[in-house]
């Protein structure tokens, strides 16, 4: 027996927050999770703190899915963000705790590697066309096989995925929500431009992908499948609203632009349908929102059926902890995609020091033992939490709209 003898949170902003959780066994060992729940970090923490760690203490840390199965269906209240990114950074932390003790990286416990390494894609953003473009071939320039490319919509000041600081995107940018405008009928102008101008530019041999952040009907998310289809994307990501999987059955009747789905999700029951039903190509649940890796090898278990892939998210309100655990996830999962690799700044890798490294397109989670993450909680303190919003979107007219 492993038995778990503390654990506890740590808020730490080293120039975002992060919300990690370290397990303590009583011989010693150390286990970290992503608990990160963007512009909500706080109800994770207490969550944590408050309802979840009285609860571990003298547990078999080797116990992992009895664990996850107690925390999941002894609440009572089930799923929802804030409950499932509180039992992933469980989750997170005994696998990497199981792994230490076994003196292997995690990757070999899941089954050992299926591929040399993980495909990545690096975020190409621009206010404009040309901007964007400029950033895509610094991308593969740098041996990226894949790149998103965003870029700014004429006629709107800004746009989701375009910043100020082109190599470190950060849309958490305020102490209170920044309001955004959104007009779909110049966005649907404008993206299919981008990608012209794309493969003309950078040729047939890099994968391109698209994010719509959730913010078309289904209707136009088929019509603008359907005009994305000449420039063969990898995926076109978050068409619609994703609350609604019935929306993808209209979307796949249109269009054979491959779709992805899945960084809001935080349960198989989300994805479930869109997956049975071969609505998606691609499953972008996190290990951080969804569960941990006990619960997101059962979503890419039901995947494989469908032939559907994963492509976790990978933003950079996951921590190090959350992308070194979709690394071991995505070297060793049989139906893997590809995985989002949006570069932390070195402030973050500082607080963060890892294991995991990128070569010529392809990141590896390295041999260290366990998650090969750690977090440095004497330089974390120095990095207090910072209240930050993410963005509200509006309609030119001024009504709410999806951000
Ligand atoms: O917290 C929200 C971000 O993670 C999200 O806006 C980033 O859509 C995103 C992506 O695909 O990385
Ligand atoms: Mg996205």
């Amino acid at each position: 027996m492993l038995k778990i003898a503390a654990a506890r949170t740590v808020v730490t902003s080293p120039g975002r927050n992060f919300v990690t959780l370290k397990i303590e066994t009583q011989d010693g060992l150390t286990g970290v999770g992503d608990a990160t729940l963007n512009g909500r970090e706080l109800a994770v923490a207490s969550y944590l703190s408050d309802h979840v760690i009285p609860c571990l203490i003298g547990r078999d840390a080797h116990q992992i899915e009895d664990i996850w199965q107690y925390l999941y269906k002894g609440a009572y209240w089930r799923r929802g963000p804030v409950t499932m990114s509180a039992i992933a950074a469980v989750d997170m932390a005994l696998w990497d705790i199981k792994a230490k003790a076994a003196g292997m990286p995690l990757y070999q416990l899941l089954g050992g590697a299926s591929r040399t390494g993980v495909m990545v894609y690096g975020h190409a953003n621009g206010e404009t066309v040309e901007e964007t473009l400029a950033a895509a071939r610094d991308y593969v320039a740098q041996g990226y096989k894949a790149v998103r490319l965003q870029s700014g919509v004429p006629g709107l000041t800004s746009t989701y995925g375009v910043s100020k600081d082109k190599l470190f995107y950060e849309p958490a940018d305020a102490d209170l929500p920044t309001e955004n405008v959104w007009s779909t009928s110049k966005y649907l102008r404008a993206a299919p431009a981008l990608f012209a101008a794309a493969r003309e530019a950078l040729g047939w041999d890099v994968h391109l992908l698209h994010d719509v952040h959730h913010r078309l009907t289904p209707i136009d998310a088929g019509r603008l499948g359907k005009d994305l289809e000449p420039y063969r994307l990898f995926w076109m990501e978050d068409a619609t609203p994703a609350e609604n999987p019935e929306a993808f059955r209209i979307i796949r009747q249109h269009t054979t632009t491959p779709l992805a789905v899945g960084e809001v999700f935080n349960s198989i029951w989300d994805c479930k349908q869109l997956i049975e039903e071969q609505l998606i190509d691609y499953i972008r649940a996190t290990v951080t929102h969804a569960g941990g890796i006990t619960h997101l090898r059962r979503i890419a278990s039901l995947a494989a059926l469908y032939n559907v892939r994963t492509g976790c998210h990978g933003a950079t309100d996951l921590s190090p902890v959350s992308m070194a655990a979709a690394l071991h996830f995505g070297l060793s999962v049989p139906n893997f995609g590809i995985q989002e690799y949006m570069r932390h700044t070195a402030e973050t890798d500082a607080v963060f020091p890892h294991a995991y490294s990128f070569d010529d397109g392809y990141l590896h989670p390295g041999e260290a033992p366990g998650l090969g993450v750690d977090i440095d909680e004497a330089l974390a303190a120095k990095h207090p939490y910072r209240r930050a919003y993410l963005p509200v979107n509006r309609l030119e007219d001024g009504s709410m709209h999806d951000w």
